[in-house]
């Protein structure tokens, strides 16, 4: 697939985050193996930040720390497809799926595509709790400062919002 083809589809937002393994290896090797799939061209990858472990019953500090990032791609698969890429990947980096919210070696997650907003049981678009998260919204205003989450605004106002603070890891270098 062709820059070109590829950028004739719909722009999507992507989180990536990993907590347990070679956090950064696993993590740089799934946007390369993104950026080798048909359909999919990665416009830009945020730098990795660090940040605390969320449960279900708050921020778990006895839990591995994380690593987050988020990238912007253009794709012309659909949703459902490029959730199926993403589950993919995860596999193939043993990605295990024990608990909610878990420990695990990679999860990836589509926050936009376009400015889409549906459910059904596989796919909730945007991603239901983007807009509070310090995790996704740190990375992404890093890449796009202007971006909006659609139905809740500029994240700009919604990273502003929130308590968390993402500690800078590495600059993200290809
Ligand atoms: N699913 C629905 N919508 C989406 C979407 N937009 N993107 C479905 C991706 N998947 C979506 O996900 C559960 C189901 O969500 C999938 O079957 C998929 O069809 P999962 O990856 O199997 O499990 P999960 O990630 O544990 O569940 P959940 O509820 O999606 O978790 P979250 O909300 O993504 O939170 N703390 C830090 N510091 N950093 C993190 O990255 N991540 C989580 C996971 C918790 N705590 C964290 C972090
Ligand atoms: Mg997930």
């Amino acid at each position: 697939m062709t820059r070109d083809r590829a950028s004739s589809g719909l722009p999507a937002t992507i989180a990536l985050g990993s907590n347990l393994g070679d956090r950064e290896a696993i993590l740089r090797a799934a946007v390369g193996e993104l950026g080798t799939t048909g359909g999919i061209v990665v416009d830009s990858v945020s730098s990795l930040y660090e940040t605390d472990a969320l449960k279900p019953d708050g921020v778990d500090l006895t839990a591995p720390a994380y690593l987050n990032a988020v990238m912007t791609v253009h794709t012309t698969l659909d949703p459902h497809a490029l959730l199926r890429v993403l589950n993919t990947i995860e596999e193939a980096h043993d990605r295990v799926r024990a608990e909610r919210w878990g420990d695990r070696t990679i999860d990836l997650d589509i926050i936009t595509f376009g400015g889409l907003q549906q459910h059904d049981e596989t796919l909730t678009l945007p991603h239901p709790r983007a807009y509070e998260r310090a995790f996704v919204l740190a990375p992404w205003h890093e890449i796009e400062p202007n971006a909006e989450l659609p139905g809740r605004g500029p994240i700009a106002t919604l990273l502003a919002a929130t308590y968390e603070s993402p500690r800078l890891y590495s600059r993200w270098s290809r």
